[in-house]
């Protein structure tokens, strides 16, 4: 057997006596303890390069930046193998994948059985949460993928420190994960290792994941959608907290007032965007920073406030559609020291994407390392780049706050063609619940699956929650209640709920809004209901502003636009409603009362308007 050979910093006896029993499982050619170096990093940064999974970038154009492009059967989460493997079906609930924890075990221990034959087994200590902090939460991954080890130490904080923390009986999610390759005595390797069969496996009571088949993203990157979200949305369910599929920013006005915002919207909708928007002119003495892109945990304080923190270390986020004209911010954070995937390459070893620049680069090679053709993509729609957060020049003062940032305003947007306005308000914390409970969005390239399809994603969540969809919505009641009596006491408010849309197209199929910085103009006006200073009309579906209640200094948005993009159609609206009900007898008798009370009421609200 592959000795384990656990370095003096690893002190902890039952963590060493798991890496032997997945040892002895998978049979890996050999164990690397990582340490989360420097020295480390470079070395396998070297190794990939060497068996051809990574490329040098141009150094000067891009220091300390690679390229990985995958297999092209291995580009994105895969959510029809993404399971919840909780004890009783129910608790997993009808909108995840289901088996039997017993069944499941059985099936990948065959699958793993001698999976990483041949192979390096990593051993990757990380922290989710700024290390120490009473809100992060350990894990400890078993991969045999290189790419997966340099990828982690971007994204989350891994390394010997951690050990530190978990001393000699601390407890961390184990984490156990293979590309599902073994290669036998001689065989060489191909460049991007994977398996046609995919398991992304998630255990909520006993608190593990296991995920065999896929080097990408947030199939291997285990820490991400499997720790931060699948795996402590059921924690937070049980400790009175909520994980959350949300970017978080802060918005400080001329007068230095500043209030945190966190916003879901569902996977490829914008939200690194979002998170780093610089105010457009007319919005002088303004200022947006970053705490997160994509995930956010959240916690109740003594004073009934929720505090924030973003438990990643790191973006993953989409390179088709970035440039310096849709986020100026994310385009200086990749100045240095990039991982890119699945973009395309010109012969002067410098990255493009779609929408990178009018002008196609010739002589570009595109992302499955053929000559790129006119006409079809040079780089995958899901093409990703992995960068530190640190880097990010809006990033805010108190990212790595291990208390967190107070929450003013939570934002819940879909991607919808018609029938959802701009914004709108909703009238308490219950309706809040409600409309983000049925937020309709079109799908993206971001899941393996059809795209642009209307599918109700509730909270942004609909891949990532761990349990019982309708169970999570019950906490976010509870939630609401406890904290609202709490801030009561306190002299506090709970956080407003609103809802926005930024692609709502004409009759032509024209996006009307034109978005990015521009939506800094829906921000101040959230602002300024949250300190009760804004206008709003009252409409059956929330509270909304008028044309003159948004300041439109430094454009010329029309009234008209404005009107389009704000219209509320009876019809569509009764189509709407009445459509979540798909979703509520799906969800069938755990779907809290309150909110079958609160479609009723809506509709009844719309049909008599
Ligand atoms: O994880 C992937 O493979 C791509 S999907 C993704 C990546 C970063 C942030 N969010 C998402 C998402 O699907 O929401
Ligand atoms: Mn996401």
């Amino acid at each position: 057997m592959t000795q384990v050979n656990a370095p003096e910093f690893v002190r902890h006896p039952k963590l060493i006596a798991w890496v032997e029993e997945i040892a002895k499982l998978t049979k890996p050619a050999k164990i690397e303890w990582c340490d989360g170096s420097e020295e480390e990093y470079q070395r396998l940064i070297d190794l990939m390069i060497a068996n051809g999974t990574m490329q040098a970038l141009n150094q000067e154009k891009h220091p300390g930046s690679y390229l990985a492009n995958s297999d092209p059967s291995d580009v994105a989460r895969v959510e029809d193998r993404t399971f919840i493997c909780s004890e009783k079906q129910e608790d997993a609930g009808a909108t995840n994948n289901w088996e039997a924890p017993a069944a499941m075990r059985e099936k990948l221990n065959g699958l793993f059985d001698g999976a990483m034959q041949g192979r390096t087994m990593y051993v990757v200590p990380f922290s989710m949460g700024p290390l120490g902090s009473h809100i992060a939460q350990i894990g400890i991954e078993l991969t045999d993928s290189p790419y997966v080890a340099v990828s982690m130490r971007k994204m989350a904080r891994m390394g010997k420190a951690v050990y530190d923390v978990l001393g000699t009986d601390g407890e961390y999610v184990p984490c156990v994960h293979t590309v599902g390759a073994p290669l036998a005595e001689g065989e060489k390797d191909v460049v991007w290792p994977c398996n046609a069969e995919k398991y992304i496996v998630h255990y909520p009571e006993t608190r593990e994941i296991w995920s065999f088949g896929s080097g990408y993203g947030g199939n291997a990157l285990l820490g991400k959608k499997c720790l931060a979200l699948r795996i402590a949305s059921a924690m937070g369910r049980e400790q009175g907290w909520l994980a959350e599929h949300m970017l978080i920013l802060g918005v400080t006005n001329p007068q230095g007032e500043k209030h945190y915002i966190a916003a879901a919207f569902p996977s490829a909708c914008g939200k690194t965007n979002f998170a780093m928007l610089i105010p457009p002119a007319g919005y002088e003495g303004w200022k947006i920073e970053t705490v997160g892109d994509d995930i956010a945990w959240i916690k109740p304080g003594e004073d009934g406030r929720l505090y924030a923190i973003n438990p990643e270390a790191g973006f993953f986020g989409v390179a088709p559609g970035t440039n310096t004209k849709t986020n100026p911010n994310c385009m200086a954070t990749l100045h240095k020291d990039v991982i890119y995937t699945n973009v395309a390459v010109t012969d002067n070893g410098e990255v493009w994407w779609e929408g990178l620049s009018k002008e196609v680069p010739a002589n570009l090679t595109n992302w499955k390392g053929q000559p790129h053709v006119a006409g079809e993509k040079a780089a995958h729609p899901n093409a990703r780049f992995t960068v530190a957060a640190g880097q990010c020049p809006s990033i805010d003062a108190d990212w790595e706050n291990p208390a967190g940032v107070p929450i003013s305003a939570f934002i819940f947007g879909g991607r919808r063609a018609d029938t959802v306005p701009l914004v709108s308000e909703a009238f308490d914390w219950v309706d809040g619940v409600y409309k983000a409970a049925t937020m309709g969005s079109e799908t993206t390239a971001a899941a393996v699956g059809q795209q642009g399809v209307v599918r109700r994603d509730p909270f942004a969540m609909l891949p990532f929650t761990g349990y019982n969809m309708a169970d999570y919505f019950q906490h976010w009641l509870e939630v609401g209640q406890q904290v609202g009596e709490k801030a009561e006491a306190a002299g506090n408010k709970l956080p407003k709920i609103f809802n926005v849309n930024w692609f709502r197209r004409d009759a032509e199929g024209n996006f009307v809004w034109p978005g990015f910085g521009q939506n800094m103009r829906v921000l101040e006006w959230m602002i300024d209901r949250v300190e009760g200073r804004a206008n709003a009309v009252e409409t059956p579906i929330g509270y909304v502003p008028t044309y003159d209640d948004l300041n439109w200094a430094g454009t010329d948005f029309s009234k008209e636009e404005f009107d389009l993009i704000t219209a509320q159609d009876k019809d569509q609206w009764i189509t709407e409603i009445e459509s979540h009900t798909e979703l509520f007898n799906k969800l069938g008798d755990r779907l809290p009362q309150a909110l079958k009370e609160r479609q009723e009421a809506l509709l009844n609200a719309v049909k008599t308007s």
